[in-house]
């Protein structure tokens, strides 16, 4: 169940065993005020491998205003993998499950290129998630 609508010309459930997506208007830049979300799903036992060709989204140190994020699942509840914005592509995401969750969002002003992903699928080897992003340190509470 997709928390974000699904737009006329952009996002989408995916089952096709390998393609692409793109912002909208890509390579032109993408609107403003515009959310996606896309759901890749492969037969079960396989797992999605996304990889970013071109990434240009606005830049922010939180990426709080246009942002893509990914989910390792099939909703918009789903473990979140990256949050990512500005102009490093991601490194490629392997799913553990047969679902991969894609969001985009953009905010009322500043826009850029966008980005292309392609994603292929492979048999599932493994149950240890091989995400390759790097994440931030975990949090330590205070006081111990
Ligand atoms: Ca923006």
């Amino acid at each position: 169940m997709p928390a974000c609508s699904l737009s006329d010309d952009c996002g989408g459930l995916l089952k096709e065993r390998s393609g692409t997506i793109e912002t909208p208007n890509y390579p032109n830049n993408y609107p403003v005020d515009k959310v996606c979300a896309w759901v890749i799903e492969t037969q079960t036992g396989d797992k999605v491998v996304l990889t970013f060709e071109t990434f240009a989204l606005e830049d922010n140190s939180v990426c709080q205003y246009d942002y893509v994020l990914i989910r390792d699942g099939s909703s918009a509840r789903s473990p979140m993998v990256g949050k990512f914005c500005g102009t490093s592509r991601p490194a490629t995401i392997t799913s553990t499950g047969n679902f991969l969750w894609i969001g985009f969002r953009s905010d009322s002003s500043t826009t850029k290129m966008g980005f292309k992903a392609s994603w292929t699928t492979e048999k599932f080897t493994s149950t240890t998630p091989t995400i390759t992003e790097t994440s931030p340190p975990p949090v330590v509470p205070k006081g111990l």
